[in-house]
Parts: C-alpha cells; sequence; structure tokens
C-alpha cells in the first residue's frame, strides 16, 4: 500500500503558485487576492476559513474576510457579495458553506460573478464544467483529479465507484472521472442513499471514491484487492488523548482498508489539504485572467 500523500502534493502546488505570484511582482503587479465570507460560527467553517486565510498569505496573495453574524439577512449578504463582484482589488471570492437555514443557499450562488466564482458553484460554471469548457472546477473534485495526476496514477479506462451524490463532489467528481482527458476515461458508477447493497458496487472498483460523511462507512470487506481508495470524509468522532477531545476520521476504516488498498489518501492530509490548493489555483487563475498575464 503507497499513502497517497494529499499534504505533500498540496506543498508541491504551493510552492509552484508562491514563485508564479513573486515573479508577477517583481513585474510590477498586485499581488492576487481572494475573500472569504463567512456567516456565523459554525467552528468547523472556521477553521476552514482560517486555513484557507493561511494559505492564501504563504503563496503570497492578499487575503481578506467578511465576517457576518449568524442572524444577517439575505439581502444584507447579496449586498456584501454585490459589493465584491464590483471590487476591483478582490479577484475571486468564496461564500464558505452551510449558511444558516435562514438564508437561500441557492439564491447566495447564482449572486456570484461567475468570473470570480473560485468555488466553481455558480450554474454557469457547473454548465461549463459539465461541457468540457473552460471553467473554475469545484475545488474538492479538481484536487482529487490533481492529486491522481502528480501521483502518475493512471485512470484510463479504469472503474470508479464514487459513494455520495452531493453537488460539491460526489456528483462533479463523476463528471470529471468520465469525461474524455488523460486523468478522466473513467467508467462511473455513483451509488447513493438509495443504492441497495452499495457493497456489490464498491467491491467492483478499481477506484473507490467515499464522500458519505459517515466514519469508518467503507470496510475492508467492501474494497478490492489494489483498488486506489479516496478518502473524502471528515467525521469528528470524540478521542481521550487529545486536547480537543476529539479527533478527525474519514469515512473508510484506514486500518484495514490500507492492508488492500494499492494507494490511500490518509485523514487528515489526504483530500483537504488539496482542496485548499485547488482554491488557490483557481484564485491564481482569476488573477491571470483579469490582468491577461498569460
Ligand atoms: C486535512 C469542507 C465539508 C464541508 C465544507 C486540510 C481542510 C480540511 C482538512 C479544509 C472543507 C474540507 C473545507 C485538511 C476546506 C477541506 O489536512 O486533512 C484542509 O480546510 N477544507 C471547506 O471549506 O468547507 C467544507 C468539508
Amino acid at each position: 500500500m503507497k499513502i497517497l500523500d494529499g499534504k505533500i502534493t498540496a506543498e508541491q502546488i504551493k510552492k509552484e503558485i508562491k514563485v508564479e505570484v513573486s515573479q508577477y511582482i517583481d513585474d510590477g503587479n498586485r499581488p492576487p487576492h481572494l475573500t472569504t465570507v463567512l456567516v456565523g460560527n459554525n467552528p468547523a467553517s472556521k477553521t476552514y476559513v482560517r486555513n484557507k486565510e493561511k494559505n492564501s498569505k504563504l503563496v503570497g496573495f492578499t487575503s481578506s474576510t467578511y465576517n457576518l453574524p449568524e442572524d444577517v439577512s439575505e439581502k444584507k449578504l447579496l449586498d456584501v457579495i454585490n459589493f465584491l463582484n464590483n471590487d476591483k482589488d478582490v479577484d475571486g471570492f468564496i461564500v464558505q458553506l452551510p449558511l444558516p437555514t435562514h438564508i437561500d443557499e441557492q439564491k447566495i450562488i447564482n449572486s456570484i460573478d461567475p468570473d470570480k466564482d473560485v468555488d466553481g458553484f455558480h450554474p454557469v460554471n457547473v454548465g461549463k464544467m459539465v461541457l468540457g469548457l473552460d471553467t473554475y472546477l469545484p475545488a474538492t473534485p479538481s484536487g482529487i483529479i490533481e492529486l491522481l495526476k502528480r501521483n502518475n496514477i493512471e485512470t484510463t479506462g479504469k472503474h470508479a465507484v464514487v459513494i455520495g451524490r452531493s453537488n460539491i463532489v460526489g456528483t462533479p467528481l463523476s463528471i470529471l472521472l468520465s469525461r474524455k482527458s488523460k486523468f478522466g476515461n473513467c467508467t462511473v458508477t455513483i451509488c447513493h442513499s438509495y443504492t441497495p447493497n452499495i457493497k456489490d458496487f464498491a467491491v467492483q472498483a478499481d477506484i473507490l471514491v467515499a464522500a458519505i460523511g459517515k466514519p469508518a462507512f467503507v470496510t475492508a470487506d467492501m474494497v478490492k484487492d489494489g483498488a486506489i481508495v479516496i478518502d473524502v470524509g471528515i467525521n469528528s468522532i470524540p478521542d481521550e488523548t487529545k486536547k480537543s477531545g476529539f479527533r478527525s476520521v474519514g469515512d473508510v476504516d484506514y486500518d484495514e482498508v490500507s492492508k488492500k488498498a494499492s494507494w490511500i489518501t490518509p485523514v487528515p492530509g489526504g483530500v483537504g489539504p488539496m482542496t485548499i490548493a485547488s482554491l488557490l489555483m483557481n484564485t491564481l487563475k482569476a488573477y491571470k485572467k483579469r490582468f491577461n498575464l498569460f
């Protein structure tokens, strides 16, 4: 078994971005600028936003954050987005999800300028992705493809089984894995909450992706010998040995499944860091488009 190390791969990508950014700055350009909009105090969301700020600064971007209260009105949030859409100093921005239930998430996503939508969630960008047109790819699926690419893992002709059909991970990843491309060309099966006997599909996978949100959902009996296993899950479980009282585990029973897999992503340090690296790649792309730096 080989560890598909997202932390190391993401570090390489960040180093490359940092070199490219410093060249633009030497040429007299301003740095790329990523803005994050955070609504409320969800502890996981706060951690993710801090991560994005930290890594943006690490590669030489300007980073800014709008912290809005939990009870902010939909109208006020739309006003902030409208301001960012028109702010020439901001190349790309994201609205951290999930949003409080009184706000219509789709309405918010629809209001983002597709050219600044570095999460790739706007319907225009989703449509472009489906058609294989140039766009911002959603960060987690794009990070997974990049992780396979940079570790020279062949995908062509393989059977990929994706467990989970969210708009953010399962659905777009199934499209990227099946498209006509060097790191696509898979036959893809999507499993979800209405799939009877997910195990019957999972055991057939050459590439198995777990994006369900249930700790240790994928057990060793569900995995074919030599499969490539991608664990997208981040679940917090009680752990008395930790300061916080919790630790992060994926959707895969890592200890048992790693005995059968040819490659496996750890949690933490697998898909998560690649998600951040992809967001930075999208932001650099938005910046280059704005200033015609190609
Ligand atoms: C790691 C996310 C679910 C819902 C909304 C590194 C991140 C996580 C883990 C991170 C995620 C998950 C993010 C690790 C951003 C990935 O070392 O394993 C980085 O910050 N992520 C998000 O912004 O929103 C989410 C997961």
